[in-house]
Parts: C-alpha cells; structure tokens; sequence
C-alpha cells in the first residue's frame, strides 16, 4: 500500500483488529483497534497516547455496559427493594484503572496495550480526574458505590453533572493559593451515556394556590429541563454493575423564540443561559453554607428530578403508592438533599391525592438521614424569604410540617417554650431561616453520624432535644469505610501481592472479605515479611520521590520518614498546629551542634489540600507552609535533616500515590471536631502509622490496631468546651500559657519566613481565643512527635507496627459500611447475575 514502515507495535496485530472485532471472543486488541478506526477515526500513524487512552477506555466500556444491562434487567425481572443515595458529592478520580480490576481484566489489557505499542501505565495517567466533590464527604460516597456494586446490591446513586469539579489549585509567585476552573468535560468523556430520552420539566417561582385543606396547586414561574447521564458503577469479581445518575440542567426550550423574533437575540439566550447555569459548577465550599439561591436551585432541582425518576420506577411495578417504602429507601448523604422531603409531599398530597397523613407516614418510612460534621457553621439554613420566592409551595408544606409537630412537642413537652423554639423547623429573627437539619430529621425513619464519637456527640448537642421526643431508636451510628479495592489494590499492588502471597489467599478473597487480614498477625514476626514489607514502603516512597522530581523539580531522600497531612484546608483540622511544629523542628535542629544533628531522625513533611476560595485563614496556612518550605529546604544546615512540600491541586489521584509512600500521617483536628475522617482509614490499610488527636474514626482505629500502635495526643473532647471558656473569659498570655509556641510565632511575625506581617490575622487567632485550642495542645503535640522519631529508630519493630495495622483494617472497610445500612436501614439483598 505504499506504506513506508509499521509505526507502533506489531503489525499483525493491528491489521487483524482492523478486520473487525469478533463478538465471540472478547479480544482486546481488535476492540481496542476497533475503536480507534470508528470511534477516533484515527489509525496507528496518528495515534498519540492521550487517542490510545480514549481507544482503552471504549473498550473497556464496552464491557461494562454489556454488564450494566444485564444488571438492570436482572433487577426489573422480578419487583425488588432498592436503595437510592442522594449525594451533592461523588468524588469519584480516575475510573480506568478501577474498571480493569474489577472486571478482573487488568493483566490482559497491560498484555494487550503491549502489543500494540503503549503501556498501559502510561494510558492511565491520560486520564483527568472526576472530581465532583469537596473532600471526605464525596469520596466517601463513591467509596459507597464500589461496595454496594461488589455486594451485588440494588443501590443507585443521584447526582448533579456539574461542568466544573472542584476548582484547580495553582500556587503563586507569593506562595498564594489560586484557583483555575476545572473544565474535565473538555475532552470526551468515555465513562458516561447521555440519555436523551431521559429527561423531567423542573419547576422555579411561580405562585402556589390551596385548594382545599392541605391541598394546593403550583404553576407558574419558570421550567427547566433535567436530563440525565448515566455513569456504571461495576462491582468487583462480579459481573453486577450498578448505576450513577446525574443530571444536567438545560433550557426547555432552545431558547426564547418570542425575544429572539422581536430582534432581542441578547434576552433570548440569557434564559437558557440560566437554566444552564444551574449544573454548571460545583460549589467550593466545604463545612460552611452560604445561601446563595444558585446553591438553593442546585438542591431542587436535583432531589426533584430524582424523586421523578424513582417515582416513575416504582411505577412501573404496578404496585400501589402506598406500598412506596416497600419498595424505596432513600439515604439523604448530609443536609443537602433535604428537600426531597417536602417534594414527596408535595407530589404525594397535591398529584396523587393522597391525605396529608398518609403522605407523611409515606415520607417517614422512606428517608434515611446521615450528619456529617457537628460543626455550627455547616449547619444549613435558608432564608424563607428565599425560599419562599423560590419554592412557594415548598414553603408552604414546610409550614404545614412544622405546625403539626410542634403541636405534637407540645403535648408531648406542655409549655417548654424554649424547647420549641429550638425544635423548629423555622430559626426566628432577620431572616428567619429554615434550619434544614430539623426538617432532615423529622422527615426521616433513622439518622445516623459517621463515627462512634461523632454519633454520640449528635445525640447530646444538635439532636438532644429531638432523642427526648423520638427516643433514642431513631438514633445510630454507622462508621465510615472505604473500598479496599481501590485504597490497597490499585493504589498499592505490591502490598496487595505481597499479602496474597504470604496469605495464600488470593486476592480477591482479601479484597471482598477485608477482616481477612487479621491473617497477617500470625507472620508479624517473620523476618522474610519484614524485609519485604519495608521493601514495598520503600518502592512506594520511590514512586512518590520520583512524582515529586517530574512535578517540581526538587528530590527527596527516600531514607527519610515520610510524614504526610492530606484534606481540605481548615482551621479545625490544624494544619496550622503541624505547620508550627515543623518550625520548631527547624529552629530546634538549627540551634544543633554537628554532633548532636547527627542523631537527629531525618524526617520529609508532606502537605496537600485545598482551601474555599474565600476562606481567608486557611488561604493564610497555605501561604505560610508554601514560604516556610522554600527557607528550609535550601538551608545547609538542615535540609538534609528536615524537608518541607506542599504539594498543589491535591486529588484522589494525587492521594494514591502518598497514600501508600507514608510512614506517619497527621489527623489532629480540636478533639470534637472531625466526624469521623477517612484518609486515616487508608493510610493505616497500607501500613502508615497515625499521630492523631482523640478524635472520630482514629478512636476506632486504635480500638482495633491497640494504643501502642498510635500516637495519640492532645485533651479530650470533654475538655474542650471548658477550655474555651477559660480562653474566652480568663485569657492568659501565649508567653505564659505555652512559651515554646510563642516563641513559634514570633519567629514567623519577626519575618523568618518572609514578610511576618502577612501572618498576623492568621497567627492572631491563636494569640486571641484560641478557639481551636493550639496553645493546649502544642506541647503534647511536640511530645508525641517526638515518639514517633524514637519509635522509628528501631525499623523493625516499626515495621511490626505498621504490618499489625493493616492486619486490623478489616472494620473499616465500606463494604462493612453499607451492609450496616442495607441492615438498619434499607432492607435491601443481594441480587446477583447469574
Ligand atoms: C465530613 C467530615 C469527615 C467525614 C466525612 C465523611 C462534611 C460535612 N463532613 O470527618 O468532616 O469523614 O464527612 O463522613 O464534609
């Protein structure tokens, strides 16, 4: 053909993929060809690896959609119970290398790939990030998805397709955080299907009209339309493959004919403009709500679309709408899906002529609910003149809602007013405001925290008044998990190798049965498994070096101890209190004679994470992280004891390879604050140690893995509350209270680390208030860092230390999680394909 010479690959393979694939032999190669030609319209001559990734990806998929139907008609074919989780959030990262391993096709596709010319490591890293969340709350749900598909169970997620994920994190010349928009939709994106055929009018404004007694009638206002993507969710070692729904707002109509023939083009493009506008970006906020009628929109029209969906489903069995919560369970994932409550009323009473008590007992036997953060400035509440505006009819049901049960706490409590007035579901004053978790909580069966502690801390703070009135029943605890296969399995295949070999186990046993890891209990002592298990911690801290090199540009000592916080930016976190840590190392190691830095433990600090764009103190940490390690990492005197990255646009992919390359990580939130935090979870599966505050899920993990193996510090939650009572009443000076940390925060206001002046709104927090409390807990802080350098100084019995830790992880894996919910709250079985 005149071709001059094969360009990549063996031609024979090649050439026979282009003869078309043969739908009996589920042959790699020829799909993967097959895709490249019809789908790319691309040929070998002209494909570059970013081509060779989308080729993979179709053809992966092929397979998962072949399972994905089969699934759901598995499911329609005889009428059974599903479950629905709602989440603003699904923090879902790369999908490629997640399918492969769970339709058990990795080893063939890297075959494969090879013979075509690519590696498939490589085609990996093409992939972007779907990054449609915050933080622990997204990823936790997409760690729910890969284990209700693994376990066979009928759960579908719901979601909004947001244009932009969370912003992209750009470090600036003053070492600022800025933000970039994330446009991930830019290229194809492989892993969803448009349904066009799916689609539902979303109703705003308009006025709302009773009819009679609690009915009424909704028109007006403005429609938008709903349409939905579909994104499979396999399970792994099984063919099951569950669905992720998301939806995209878009105009009803192209756009405004009317504006457009008066010649006003301009006004004729605005109102589909807003209508997209409504799914277009993922708010940055994590832990604060903001009250901006975008935000409220987002929510509606989501729950609302949703509810359409699952609506129409039932439907479809034929049963009658009385037998609903037979049939559905709905897991609200936090405060933001609240609204579906009032909508099921709403359709209920008003489309389907339903008493109002009927409705509510509907309504009440269908919703879950779960809490995540105790936190007063993420409790969410709506302005009711907003509301009001927005959703009329909504407004009224939540009246209508709120009437009725105060009623009932008033017989039930007669003349506690204040109790009243906490429990309802309005918050007087200017604004009034709808407190959405009130409305969560009566609107649903059973509500749930997310750790021991934080469920128990629930039930006597934001929820106390309403255990008096439910009883304590209604009131449980589910721990959070996450998914062994993507945390060990893709994230750590050596460890995960390493421990099928010395299990005799294959891994698939492990990796669905995660307690199975106790077994490596037996082996802790055996010099063979030492040796290797530090042999992988040190090929991960490589791979990590090595990142660190090509991103920017400096190189690690590998020899070191990896020392790693990863998670959202926030006050209550405390990276601040490791940041000042890390400078009184420096200034420690520096006041050194030669002979003394010779014993000195050589350590590398990681950090990563974004800050809400307007969150001006977290901004501020990152600032001073960023110019503290550009000081020491090129001081003579240190930089070869202590090294300082803050490593930018922090991501699930980003997390995969610090994850397994940690020797210690940090989890040191104000005792009380974090609910139950999940990177703790994953560092400890691939054998990373925690220092860690008495705080959330670390409390479990040490239950589990036994005190001597964490580095607790810092007081108690009980504690706290008076303590900030004394800060805020009986002040006493940081020079006194904690001369060590004084001395921290003088060095950085003197101008150590750059311009001091930049710092003092941050370091003011701490000087005045203390409300997170870094002038009690520094010194223990320091102490238990302190353990740490001497525990590590004995290698093996570290290395003990870590094995025993992930031999003790089998709790906190999400396919426990959701069993607890299937269980307690669903009502849900498996079902598998045959
Ligand atoms: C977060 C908590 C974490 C917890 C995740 C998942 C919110 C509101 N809460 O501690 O802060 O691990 O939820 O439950 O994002």
């Amino acid at each position: 053909k005149g071709v001059e010479k094969w360009p990549r690959g063996e031609e024979k393979v090649w050439k026979d993929g282009l003869r078309g694939v043969d739908k009996d032999i589920p042959d790699i190669t020829k799909s993967f060809v097959h895709h490249v030609q019809t789908s790319l319209a691309r040929q070998a001559y002209n494909l570059d690896e970013a081509g060779a990734y989308q080729a993979a990806a179709l053809s992966a998929r092929d397979n998962l959609l072949v399972n994905w139907n089969e699934t759901q008609l598995h499911f329609n074919a005889k009428p059974t119970k599903r479950a629905y989780y709602l989440s603003l959030e699904f923090l879902m990262g790369r999908t490629l290398d997640n399918a492969l391993l769970n339709l058990g096709l990795k080893d063939k596709y890297t075959d494969g790939i090879n013979k075509l010319g690519f590696g498939l490591e490589d085609l990996l890293e093409q992939e972007r990030d779907a990054a449609l969340g915050n933080g622990g709350l997204g990823r936790l749900a997409a760690c729910y998805l890969d284990s209700s598909a693994s376990q066979e169970l009928p759960v579908w997620g719901y979601g909004l397709r947001y244009q932009y994920g969370i912003f992209q994190q750009l470090i600036g010349p003053d070492g600022s955080q800025l933000e970039a928009p994330d446009p991930w939709l830019q290229h194809d994106n492989p892993w969803e299907i448009p349904r066009a055929d799916v689609t539902y009018e979303i109703r705003f404004y308009g006025h709302s009209e009773r009819v009679d007694g609690m009915k009424a009638v909704w028109s007006g206002g403005q429609e938008v339309l709903a349409m939905a993507y579909d994104v499979m969710i396999p399970g792994y070692d099984t063919k099951n493959t569950n669905n992720l729904r998301l939806w995209e707002s878009k105009p009803k109509r192209g756009f405004d004919l009317n504006s457009f023939n008066a010649g006003d083009y301009e006004r004729a493009v605005e109102s589909s403009n807003s209508a997209a506008a409504i799914t277009s970006v993922l708010y940055p906020n994590d832990h604060t709500t903001f009250g901006k009628e975008l935000r409220l929109k987002q929510q509606y029209f989501w729950t609302a679309a949703s509810l359409s969906d699952i609506l129409r489903r039932f439907k479809n069995l034929g049963k009658p709408i009385g037998e609903f919560p037979e049939y559905v369970s709905i897991q609200l994932n936090d405060t933001h899906p609240t609204l579906a409550i009032p909508e099921l009323m709403r359709i209920l009473v008003d489309e389907e002529d339903l008493s109002w008590d009927s409705a509510w007992d509907i309504v009440t036997r269908t919703f879950f609910f779960t809490n995540h953060t105790v936190l007063p400035e993420a409790l969410e509440k709506w302005p009711v003149t907003l509301m009001q505006q927005l959703l009329p009819r909504h407004m009224q049901i939540i009246f209508d809602i709120n009437m009725i049960f105060l009623q009932a706490v008033e017989k039930k409590f007669p003349g506690d007013r204040d109790k009243l007035a906490r429990m309802s579901l309005i918050e007087e004053g200017f604004p009034q405001n709808v407190r959405m978790a009130n409305l969560a909580c009566i609107g649903s069966r059973k509500v749930n925290g997310v750790a021991e502690l934080h469920s128990e801390l629930l039930k006597a703070t934001i929820m106390k008044d309403f255990v008096e009135f439910f009883g304590t029943d209604k009131f449980f605890n589910v721990t959070n998990g996450i998914t062994p296969r993507r945390w060990l399995d893709q994230c750590n295949p050596r460890l995960s190798q390493l421990i099928s070999e010395t299990l005799k186990l294959p891994k698939a046993s492990f990796l669905k049965d995660l307690s199975q890891l106790e077994g490596l209990l037996k082996h802790v002592d055996e010099p063979g498994l030492i040796k290797k298990w530090a042999a992988v911690k040190q090929s991960n801290k490589e791979r990590l070096a090595h990142y660190v090199e090509t991103t920017t540009g400096h190189q690690i000592n590998t020899q070191a101890m990896f020392d790693v916080q990863i998670k959202r930016l926030h006050e209550y976190k405390r990276q601040t209190l490791n940041i000042l840590g890390v400078i009184y190392r420096y200034l420690k190691i520096k006041a050194m004679t030669p002979a003394e830095r010779k014993k000195v433990n050589p350590k590398v600090v990681f950090f990563a994470g974004k800050a809400a764009p307007g969150y001006y103190i977290a901004k501020l940490t990152i600032r001073l992280i960023v110019n503290v390690a550009r000081i020491i990492n090129v001081d003579p005197d240190t930089k070869d004891l202590l090294s300082l990255f803050f490593l930018p646009d922090y991501s699930v992919s980003l997390a995969e390879i610090l994850i397994p390359a940690s020797d210690i990580s940090q989890h040191i939130s104000t005792a009380g604050t974090e609910a139950s935090g999940t990177s703790n979870m994953k560092f400890c599966l691939n054998g990373g140690l925690l220092v860690g505050t008495v705080d959330g899920a670390n409390i479990e993990i040490a239950e589990e893995v036994g005190e001597q193996n964490v580095f607790f510090f810092g007081h108690l939650t009980p504690a706290v509350e008076d303590l900030r009572y004394q800060h805020m009443y009986h002040p006493v000076p940081i020079e006194q209270k904690c001369p060590e940390l004084a001395n921290v925060i003088n060095e950085v206001s003197s101008g150590r680390f750059g311009d001091g002046g930049v710092y003092e709104p941050l370091l003011n927090t701490i000087r005045q208030n203390d409300y997170y409390l870094l002038t009690e807990d520094f010194d223990s802080y320091i102490k238990a860092l302190k353990l740490v350098d001497e525990a590590y100084q004995d290698r093996t019995e570290w290395i003990k230390k870590s094995i025993r830790t992930t031999a003790k992880m089998g709790k906190f894996s999400s396919d426990r999680a959701i069993q607890d919910y299937a269980q307690e709250c669903w009502n849900i079985e498996s079902n598998k394909l045959p």
